[in-house]
Order: C-alpha cells, then structure tokens, then sequence
C-alpha cells in the first residue's frame, strides 16, 4: 500500500497541552520504519499547519478560531492525499477528526462510495458546540461530520457520514447530552460491557459486513483512550475498563483481514504524559498489526 503519513499537531481541541508533540513521537517511535518492513511505500508529507481565519475566541468554545483553521487544512489535505494513497493521521487530539474525516467523507463521495467510520474510543465525540459543557471541541467531531445542528463556524462538509455508517466501539463516558443525541439515530454502539460479554470480534465483524455489503470506503479513528490506562497511559482523559493490548491488536488485525481500511487517525497521544515511549510504541504496533504484521513476525520490545 501507498502510504501517507500526514502530521496533524492539533492541540486546540481541549484546554491540557501536549498532543502537539504527537506526530514527532509517532516517528522516533518508528511507524515509518515498521510499515515500511511490511513492504509498504511509506511517505512523510510532514506536519500541516491550520488556515487562519478571521474569527475571534469565543466565550465558551476553548480555541474555536484555531479549530476552525485545522478543520480548513485538514480536510484539504485529506482530500489530497487520499487520491493519492491511504493517509495516516498522526495526531493530535481528536478534534483533528472533523478534517480528516470531512476530506475522507469527500473523498469517498467523488468515487461515488459511501464512506462508514469506526470510532475507537472510550468517548462518543458526539457533543454539539451548544451542547459540550467543557467547551473541548475534541468532544464533537461525530457530531460535525454527521451532520448535527450547530457548527456554523465551521466549513460546511460537502460531503456528510450518514450516521447509520458509524460503528462506535469501546464506550465507557458518554455525557447525558450525547446520549440523548444517539438515543434516536442509528449508530452502532458497542459499549465495554457488550465487549465483556460477546467479545469484540463479533461486533467488529457485524459492522465490517455492511461495509463490505455497501462497498463502502472504512475510516478508523483510534482514539488512544480506547485502550486501558494500564497499557496506555498517555492521554489526558483516561477512562479505567477499556480494551486490552490483545483486543486493540485483534481489532486490527481483523480490519487488516477484512482489506477495507483506507484510512486511519491515530489521536490524543500526549507524549507529555508517556512512560518512555510506551504508548506511542504501542500505537505504532497496534498500526503495524492493521497494516499486515503478524503475531509471528513481531519484534521484540522492550522500555
Ligand atoms: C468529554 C471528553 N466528553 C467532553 N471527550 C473526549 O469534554 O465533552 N473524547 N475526551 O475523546
Ligand atoms: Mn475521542
Ligand atoms: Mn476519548
Ligand atoms: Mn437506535
């Protein structure tokens, strides 16, 4: 596969600082290095800084203008690169996803495919700028791409995700707003208790087949708090009971079976927070397993 590697430092969806030192730690962490011992043709488009725009701070909103700005960039960029391969978005916190996915959604509409979204994260980001109580936009990019009321601020996506192609796994905070908001649309949602009791396979599959069965393009957005503060620690918003480093590999390693993957958001790693390099070196392995690694081909790692 082509590859991408698009660095988006976006650390203006949320107030704590760190996540802008994402993309450089994904690159001594290796990520170029292990896709390309995979036989992939790896390209480092470097890091995209976001547009200016005329708009000032807003009272609520932490840094409206500035994610305004990413999302412009973003979603061009997107654009760009998905025509020419599969991009990787080295994040950054998860507001980065309203231009990623925006460009993908684009993307997809041009080649007349519908675009789904797998959304791994202990969060639902389905929060409306009316609606967050943080005011931390990373809490609203579903919402954004979705289509829902109330991102006038923001560039209208010419092409929106039908909220019936979004496959939420790994929940474990959904605010009472967000809740509600979900309660009467149709995304898939897979809780940390529908994982303990069916496993995470079987969901995983389920959605995969409408993918497949809509000849759909895949958007995986891996939010680092998917993963249990335990394997992954460097994040500000860590959430105790998520996924283990085995369910995070098997994720990935049956979206790597399935071949419908065309693009991929690695978000809120804040090196700042990290022990050593563990969780961005576990982030890179976790995108090596999607990109074709296998058990018996693993490096051995140590810290
Ligand atoms: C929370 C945090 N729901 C908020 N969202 C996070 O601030 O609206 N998403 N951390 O990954
Ligand atoms: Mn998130
Ligand atoms: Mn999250
Ligand atoms: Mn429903």
């Amino acid at each position: 596969t082509n590859i991408f590697l698009v660095g988006a430092p976006m650390d203006s969806g949320k107030k704590r600082q760190g996540c802008r030192m994402g993309p450089d730690a994904y690159r001594v962490a290796g990520l170029a290095e292990a896709l390309t011992e995979l036989g992939h043709e790896v390209h480092d488009l470097g890091d995209v800084a976001p547009d200016v725009v005329d708009l000032p701070e807003h009272e609520h909103l932490v840094s409206l203008p500035d994610c305004v700005g990413w999302t412009h960039a973003l979603t061009r960029v997107a654009q760009e690169a998905a025509g020419k391969g599969m991009p990787i978005f080295m994040g950054g916190d998860h507001a980065l996803s309203m231009g990623s996915v925006a460009g993908m959604a684009a993307h997809a509409k041009a080649q007349g495919r519908p675009l789904f979204v797998l959304w791994l994260d202990a969060h639902s980001d389905f929060h409306t700028p009316q609606s967050t109580a943080s005011g931390n936009l990373h809490g609203t990019p579903v919402a954004y791409f979705t289509g829902q009321d109330g991102f006038d601020d923001f560039p209208a996506p010419s092409a929106l995700v039908e909220i019936e192609h979004v496959g939420m796994m790994g929940l474990r905070s959904v605010d009472p707003a967000e809740h509600a908001a979900l309660a009467d649309q149709h995304a898939m949602l897979v809780d940390m208790r529908a994982i303990d009791e069916h496993g995470i396979k079987a969901p995983l599959v389920a959605f995969l087949e409408k993918v497949r069965a809509a000849n759909g393009m895949l958007h995986v957005s891996l939010d680092v708090d998917f993963l249990d503060p335990s394997v992954a620690p460097a994040v500000g918003t860590t959430v105790p009971g998520g996924a283990t480093e085995r369910e995070g590999h098997l994720v990935m390693e049956l979206l790597c079976d399935s071949g419908l993957v065309t693009s991929l958001d690695l978000v809120e790693l804040n090196p700042f927070l990290d022990e050593r390099g563990r969780t961005a070196k576990l982030m890179v392995d976790l995108t090596a397993s999607l990109m074709g690694r296998r058990i018996f081909d693993r490096p051995t790692r140590s810290f």
